[in-house]
């Protein structure tokens, strides 16, 4: 979608098209209201500005659309397509690393009560489980302020590979 386009779609029909960006509708809908844009620049800051709002109940309706790391999205659908792309590093780990994964997300979900969440892209496995294990240590709130912050850079980037 290129930034003409974004900027001259019906209000429902660009919902739909940065929907898979982030499972919050109120996020969408405010920078659907938001355009006309004159640059992907003026875009991309006004998606950012938005997304340093969210809290702790935004969180949890976006974590519905995303899979633990390590478990493959299935079906066609453009968050599961994503998703499968963002996580390609665990595709490649090995068995040792794959099961500390999985102990750790189950640890991580014991101790935070939902689904640990990280930028998945650029990063390797190894990285992705040292984060999960130094992120286990840290207090509700450090966690939570760093899993918006993990957030909103999957949704940034997912934005950005959106325009073209
Ligand atoms: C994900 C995902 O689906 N993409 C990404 O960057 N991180 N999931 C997760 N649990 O962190």
């Amino acid at each position: 979608m290129n930034l003409a386009t974004f900027n001259t779609l019906s209000p429902a029909a660009a919902q739909a098209a940065i929907a898979h960006c982030v499972a919050i509708p109120h996020w969408q809908l405010a920078l659907v209201s938001a355009r006309p844009f004159f640059s992907a620049a003026a875009l991309i800051a006004e998606a950012d500005r938005l997304a340093r709002n969210w809290d702790a109940a935004d969180l949890r309706q976006a974590l519905t659309a995303h899979p633990r790391i390590g478990e493959r999205a299935s079906g066609a659908e453009k968050e599961a397509v994503l998703s499968r792309q963002e996580q390609a590093a665990m595709g490649s780990a090995d068995a040792p690393l794959k099961q500390a994964m999985q102990e750790g997300n189950q640890a991580y979900e014991a101790r935070f009560g939902r689904v640990f969440l990280i930028r998945a892209k650029g990063r390797s496995g190894e990285e992705m489980l040292s984060a999960l294990q130094r992120r286990l240590g840290q207090d509700p709130q450090t966690e939570e302020r760093e899993t918006l912050e993990q957030l909103r850079e999957i949704t940034l980037l997912r934005l950005k590979e959106s325009l073209t």
